[in-house]
């Protein structure tokens, strides 16, 4: 394990043949995490044009949400009729334009809807799902109608497939403890996956629907990628004449080419600054990850209002990735102690000590960190950095905790990997400054609540290290790390990596549960919740075909080429 490994090529020019390269200490024998060149290189970005964007564009799709937004503030629509209103337009990527209209809709809904059993399973869940995601509260006895004395779902039921569709999506937004949803889960799933293997008498449309369904539920799924995929389903399954007279799928799919429009202007400056810096050159042990990086922070926020967090969580995202790699992969045990007691006292003239490539590497950080004080400072009047320093602190111990098991051999517990673990990946540096590029008001009770690590940091925070792991660590173990989730489940019980797989992803969905619940209930404010939220998405999405972030596949090319490159044909 602690070899290095067979395939030593990128860091062997690493930090040497270039003229800003700092000289390193050949005789110290390095790992090379064998990454792969970043996806895109800056001249690629540069390319990258839209026609949409400009003056008659804007007017355009400014036209079209005044109409969707009178159809959303129509008086004499039912309430089922709404919801489905509702439900498509969050679908379709542009509920964050109408947040008042949905949430008065939702609040004529929860006020006066009896719940009486009138309604068909489809409507109950939908009526279910949409008010629990905006933080009604609703009981899960609503289903009880549908359940025979037994407790169990009337099979009966198994055979109104857009009823099990309903009730399958509305039941990832169970709380822990809840067996109904548990059961509503268990069952759905099983006729959802018979329904779409069985070749016979199927409805393919709705069968489309029903396999994009298992393969990530919609609660689960971060809002850019699934508005893609919705917006294309849309229009596909609709009659003719619908579609010609859609506003509403004429400005979803106008707003996604807008904001991807937005997208590429932000990547285009980004990828500028950081070749100015030659970052990746200096770095090149490490892996490049800025589309992917940027792809995070859309998952944090989509709208294009957000361009300075956005910018800031993705260059947050490249020094993680990059001192990450240096934890596990780069430095030796010797500097990684030096260099986290050194950081403790954050002074910028103790990075005298440290070799080179830490030296550039973190004296480029804590230029960062200042520049994103100062203009905390601007906005909210507080000095963050303290905060923030805590957090990084924390992380870089968390970091060291995993270099020394990893050096001397040792493999913790599943539980004492993951107490551990849900810091060391990141998690709560991420959210902390998600806190102040977000919240509408920095609030010392917030600020103290937030260095308490609470449950729903922890939450959110444990759902990416699994989905993490579950990506990542079958390359981790070949290159040499710590053991992961994974393997500390199948040391503790000798199990196959089959069923240890198994078990992580059933910590995972027990972990939502728990992060539904703090997302409710949480005293933060509601855009430090729905990040929360947003991160856990977004790592169920990166990491759904394997390890998105550091080993993309042509699936995840795929998609961020959907994301930022290709624009929806009107
Ligand atoms: C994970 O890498 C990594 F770098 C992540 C998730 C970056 C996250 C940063 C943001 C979303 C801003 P890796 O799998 O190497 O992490 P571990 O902790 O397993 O070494
Ligand atoms: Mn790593
Ligand atoms: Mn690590
Ligand atoms: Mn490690
Ligand atoms: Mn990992």
């Amino acid at each position: 394990m602690h070899t290095t490994s067979s395939h030593c090529t990128r860091n062997d020019t690493a930090l040497v043949n270039n003229d800003t390269a700092c000289v390193d200490d050949k005789s110290i024998v390095r790992r090379s995490g064998n990454f792969p060149p970043p996806i895109w290189d800056d001249d690629f970005v540069q390319s990258l044009t839209s026609d949409f964007k400009g003056e008659i564009c804007n007017k355009y799709a400014g036209d079209l949400k005044e109409r969707v937004r009178m159809l959303l503030n129509k008086e004499d629509t039912d309430n089922l009729k709404k919801l489905e209103l509702v439900d498509s337009v969050q679908r379709l990527g542009v509920g964050h334009h109408f947040k008042n209209e949905i949430i008065r809709i939702l609040e004529a809904v929860n006020k006066n809807d009896k719940w009486d059993g009138k309604d068909n399973l489809q409507a109950t869940s939908l009526k279910f799902r949409l008010l629990r995601q905006h933080y009604f509260k609703v009981p899960q006895e609503v289903f009880n109608g549908y359940l025979n004395k037994s407790g169990k779902f009337k099979i009966s039921l198994a055979g109104d497939m857009k009823g099990m569709l309903y009730l399958y999506e509305a039941s990832y937004h169970s709380k822990t403890n809840e067996k109904i949803l548990d059961e509503a889960q268990h069952f759905t799933t099983k006729h959802m996956r018979d329904y779409v293997n069985n070749n016979n008498s199927k409805d393919e449309k709705l069968s489309k629907l029903v396999s994009h369904a298992l393969e990530h539920p919609l609660h689960w799924t971060e809002s850019r990628m699934e508005a893609r995929w919705y917006i294309d389903y849309f229009e596909t399954s609709m009659l003719a004449d619908d579609i010609k007279d859609s506003d509403l799928l004429r400005f979803a799919k106008l707003d996604y080419n807008m904001l991807q429009a937005t997208y590429q202007d932000e990547l285009k400056e980004m990828s500028r600054s950081w070749k100015r810096i030659q970052w990746e050159e200096k770095f090149n042990f490490s892996r490049g990850t800025l589309v992917q990086g940027f792809y995070w922070s859309l998952g944090i926020k989509i709208g294009s209002e957000f361009k300075y967090a956005r910018n800031v969580l993705s260059a947050l995202n490249v020094f993680i990735t990059t001192i990450d790699d240096i934890y596990d992969v780069y430095g030796t045990l010797e500097e990684l102690e030096l260099l986290t007691k050194l950081t403790k006292s954050w002074d910028a003239a103790d990075l005298d000590q440290l070799p080179d490539f830490m030296k550039i590497c973190f004296t480029e950080f804590y230029s960062e960190i200042n520049k994103l004080d100062d203009v905390a400072q601007r906005e909210h009047g507080v000095s963050i950095l303290p905060y923030i320093q805590k957090m990084w602190t924390g992380l870089f111990e968390a970091y060291l905790v995993e270099a020394k098991w990893y050096n001397s051999g040792y493999k913790p517990s599943l539980s004492e990997y993951l107490d551990n673990a849900w810091v060391s990946i990141s998690g709560p540096v991420i959210l902390t400054y998600t806190y102040f590029l977000t919240a509408d008001s920095v609030k010392e009770e917030d600020l103290q609540c937030l260095m308490t690590y609470p449950n729903i940091l922890r939450h959110s925070a444990t759902i990416l290290r699994l989905a993490d792991d579950m990506g990542t660590s079958s390359h981790e173990m070949e290159r040499g790390d710590n053991p992961k989730a994974i393997q500390c489940y199948m040391n503790d019980k000798g199990v196959s990596e089959d069923k240890a797989r198994e078990h992580i992803k059933y910590l995972v969905t027990e972990t939502w549960k728990k992060l539904n619940e703090e997302c409710a209930e949480s005293p933060l404010p509601k855009s430090f919740r729905e990040n929360c939220l947003h991160l856990a998405r977004i790592a169920c999405c990166v990491y759904l075909y394997g390890d998105g972030h550091g080993l993309p596949s042509s699936r995840d090319k795929e998609r961020l080429l959907f994301l930022f490159v290709h624009p929806i044909p009107l």
